[in-house]
């Protein structure tokens, strides 16, 4: 029994700050080989794309780049949705390969008011598929499409099981199918990735509909989704801004910091979200090539949004917000001004006014309207105020 306890307690998760462990973090501004990133052109031409490949061979898998073709289809258009407020558009969005296909189910809603093109918000849902019910006859604070139509944009989701069926026997069935060499590859893309392949689909679609801004979208996922949120935005340039709520290991977190969830952890629970490649560093953080802030650091020069929950600890708010301040040196390149301070802000206390944007939010792990507040706020800023 001695022996039991002593081994439950050495793998216990750890919420205690003075047992995080001395960590060294890779530099974001220094090349595998040592040599200094001190400019813009060094940072876009060898280090972001060092980076990229870093975390699709150790972390993500890859993205794969080919589709034969991707088609659009209408299956239903409301004018007068959400009392005259808004137009519903849901979209298939269809992608072919090898004479394979699968299905992306988008639903839309573009504001009946303000001049077109409108900016957009994207929302990769991971929950229940009724949080964006097209009908409205079940509303959801996880999507308040009300609220984001009202201030001017439209809102979209689509959800990850279309991409990827979330759990370890049937992730293959969504747009895997269409990459069977992925399957078997050692850092080969999984669930995350897929999720992260279709929010770019989406944005296939969106550069397609002259309703939609496609230069002002802003990606949002909460936790798995918030980590597919920040994947896809790291790669794809086209998303304007990005946001991680409450992403936790392997999204905004730091994972050396061993705080809450650990790699070994969320490797074991969720084998099928990250590559094969990933399990190497179960109990073994030190020996990443990358950790988080890196990828933080690739949407720079966009602006990036991260939020946190108070009792949230299992996704390390404190990690998550360092992780935050390491990838400033990306910015920093670009003179992107920041308003972070060396240590986190006080609860409920957002940073909208930055390129690095940031809160912790009092409550549980979730998405709530006061986050999605705070997305207007900061989209506000960076889409409009600022320019
Ligand atoms: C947890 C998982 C987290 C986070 C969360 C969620 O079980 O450990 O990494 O992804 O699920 O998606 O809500």
């Amino acid at each position: 029994l001695a022996f039991f306890l002593c081994f439950t307690t050495a793998q216990a998760q750890n919420y205690e700050e003075s047992k995080v462990p001395a960590y060294t973090l890779p530099e974001v501004l220094k090349m595998e080989d040592g040599t200094a990133v001190r400019n813009k052109a060094s940072w876009e031409n060898k280090r972001r794309p060092e980076i990229l490949r870093l975390f699709e061979d150790n972390v993500y898998g890859q993205m794969p780049k080919k589709h034969d073709s991707l088609s659009f289809t209408v299956t239903n258009e409301v004018p007068n949705a959400m009392d005259g407020m808004a137009r519903l558009k849901e979209v298939t969005i269809t992608a072919w390969k090898d004479k394979k296909s699968a299905d992306i189910h988008l639903t839309l809603f573009i504001p009946t008011k303000p001049k077109k093109p409108v900016p957009a918000f994207l929302l990769i849902n991971n929950r229940d598929q009724n949080n964006t019910d097209p009908t409205r006859a079940t509303k959801s604070d996880f999507w308040p499409a009300e609220m984001v139509v009202d201030s001017g944009y439209a809102v979209a989701a689509f959800h990850v099981s279309d991409a990827a069926p979330d759990t370890k026997d049937s992730y293959q069935n969504g747009i895997l199918r269409l990459y069977p060499e992925q399957l078997k590859a050692d850092n080969g893309m999984k669930a995350i990735g897929a999720w992260a392949w279709a929010a770019s689909r989406v944005m296939d679609y969106f550069e397609a509909d002259k309703d939609i801004d496609a230069r002002k979208v802003a990606l949002v996922g909460h936790s798995r989704g918030g980590k597919a949120a920040s994947w896809a935005g790291a790669q794809d340039q086209r998303f304007a801004i990005v946001i991680s709520n409450n992403s936790g290991n392997t999204g905004a977190a730091l994972s050396r910091r061993r705080f809450g969830e650990t790699v070994k952890k969320i490797n074991d629970t969720f084998p099928h979200w990250f590559n094969d490649n990933y399990k190497k560093y179960n109990d073994n953080e030190a020996a990443l090539p990358v950790d988080q802030h890196m990828l933080l650091s690739l949407i720079a020069p966009r602006p990036v949004y991260v939020t946190s929950a108070s009792e949230d600890l299992w996704a390390d708010p404190r990690g998550s917000y360092i992780s935050l301040l390491q990838a400033q040196k990306a910015y920093n390149l670009y003179k992107k001004p920041s308003a972070l301070s060396p240590e986190p802000p006080a609860i409920n206390s957002p940073i909208i006014n930055s390129y690095l944007g940031y809160h912790n939010r009092e409550g549980k792990h979730n998405l709530t309207a006061y986050d999605w507040q705070n997305f207007i706020q900061f989209a506000d800023y960076h889409f409009t105020k600022q320019k």
